[in-house]
């Protein structure tokens, strides 16, 4: 089987991160999203799915919660091959620095991988929202005999200076390749898609940062230590050398590289028929099996409304708002435009009754909450109100941080009573 000859290597993510303050305290991979499951388990569900089983999660830090979800989740037969091996930027004889960028990431690493046998290497990014099938991709790859292979989706131009911008021939050979390209130069790279999409404005041919190699070139490409990007060095400089196919994507993706998209895509699983399908049996999604009690609901309008297991709500309204694991909201508190992560754990009622700060995990009563993205393990106390939008610039506390009008709780953050932001 094709699979088989196939390894992933998952991009866990740089130094710089836009996803903080939700990467303060643990790598990127590890961020809780929609409610129940964490970023990393998009890309190893879609490897799953595609029975693509032996996967790498290259990260900046080895962080504690990183490791403890993949090692509680994935757990694999005794008689399979298949394996989720996260490999943290580490200190060797030859290397003593954190990973440059992507190239070098995956450079740093390959002494691991090169442990395996291989024919195929699929490079994927750990920030993005889709569900693919990669055999057909991994396919056509086969089929045209190419060495790379980028997965590419049409874009606006908007969205087109935040990608790998290309153009492909009929044969869907990638004849040249620009990184970011600034807005002014976008005329000159209006690509080959279709009359439906042109029509929607989407005329430019991104790349997903989705890759395939073959297992030689990818071997000869990491020699050269000068290069220590795919989208800004390996890339553009192979499309001229080696055959590099664009393999164009149909269904919905999305990158969630920053707290404004990410955002947008968990409250996007709120609407009527959301864009990414956590109900495809066929595509499932996997994360950490809890066993949670159900959701205890009381009192509470519910509209467009996610909400995970093992929650106590008593809360007067929520409102296009995803509600994760273990929450706990207040008496007549509203609750809309909101990304609640949840709790790693409960309370016992002794702990509540003797409790030195009063603040209970979760929201107290009387709250009003908008626009905002709550942490993990977080304290609101009563009456507080917190109303995010494009009025509030960027700041940031102890406690809290604003992004783009989105307000940000830290994980584990206290909120006092009456607080209002
Ligand atoms: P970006 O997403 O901007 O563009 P980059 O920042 O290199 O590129 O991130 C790619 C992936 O690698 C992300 O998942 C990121 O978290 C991770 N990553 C970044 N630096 C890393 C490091 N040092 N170690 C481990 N992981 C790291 C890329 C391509 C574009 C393409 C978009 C599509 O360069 O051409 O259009 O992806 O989203
Ligand atoms: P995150 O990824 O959100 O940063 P972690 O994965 O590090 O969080 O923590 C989640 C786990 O930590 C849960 O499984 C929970 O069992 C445990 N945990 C953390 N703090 C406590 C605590 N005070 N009491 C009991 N369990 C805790």
């Amino acid at each position: 089987m094709i699979n088989d000859k196939v390894i992933s290597i998952i991009l866990g993510g740089g130094q710089g991160s836009r996803l903080y303050p939700l990467t303060e305290s643990r790598s990127k991979p590890a961020v809780p999203i929609a409610g129940k499951y964490r970023l990393v388990d998009i890309p190893i569900s879609n490897c799953i799915n595609s029975d693509i089983k032996r996967m790498f999660v290259l990260t900046q830090f080895n962080s504690a919660s990183l490791n403890k979800h993949i090692k509680n989740t994935y757990h694999f037969s005794f008689f399979s091959s298949a394996f989720v091996d996260v490999l943290a930027a580490e200190q060797t004889m030859t290397s003593g620095d954190w990973f440059q960028g992507t190239a070098d990431a995956v450079r740093q690493s390959m002494h691991h991988f090169l442990n395996h046998d291989f024919e195929y290497a699929l490079i994927l990014s750990g920030d993005q929202l889709y569900q693919m099938d990669f055999n057909h991709m991994l396919n056509k790859h086969i089929a045209s005999g190419a060495e790379i292979s980028i997965a590419t989706i049409p874009v606006n131009a908007k969205e087109a200076t935040s990608f790998g911008i290309l153009k492909a021939n009929e044969e869907s050979i990638i004849t040249s390749f620009i990184e970011k390209p600034a807005a002014e130069l976008l005329p000159d790279w209006v690509s080959g898609v279709s009359d439906d999409m042109k029509s929607s404005g989407r005329e430019y041919l991104a790349s997903m940062g989705i890759y395939i190699f073959n297992k030689d070139l990818l071997v000869e490409l990491m020699k050269d230590k000068s290069t220590n990007d795919f989208g800004k060095e390996i890339i553009p400089q192979s499309i001229e050398k080696h055959k590099t196919l664009s393999y164009q994507f149909e269904g919905y993706w999305t990158d969630i590289g920053n707290i404004d998209s990410f955002f947008e895509a968990n409250l996007g699983l709120t609407d009527n028929i959301p864009k990414f399908n956590l109900y495809d049996k066929s595509r499932r999604i996997y994360t950490r099996a809890r066993m949670l009690p159900t959701s205890k609901i009381s009192g509470t309008h519910l509209d467009k409304a996610v909400v995970a297991e093992g929650c106590i709500i008593h809360a007067a309204k929520i409102e296009k708002s995803v509600i994760g694991v273990r929450s706990r909201i207040g008496k007549e508190s509203t609750v809309i435009n909101t990304y609640m992560m949840g709790c790693d754990y409960y309370e016992t009622l002794e702990e509540i009754e003797n409790y030195k700060i009063s603040i209970l995990m979760g929201i107290g009563e009387r709250c009003f909450i908008k626009n905002t993205i709550i942490d993990k393990n977080c304290r609101i106390g009563d009456d507080v109100r917190i109303n995010g939008g494009p009025h509030l610039k960027d700041t940031e506390t102890d406690t809290y941080a604003v992004r783009e009008g989105i307000v940000v709780i830290k994980k584990g953050a206290v909120i006092k009573s009456g607080f209002i932001i």
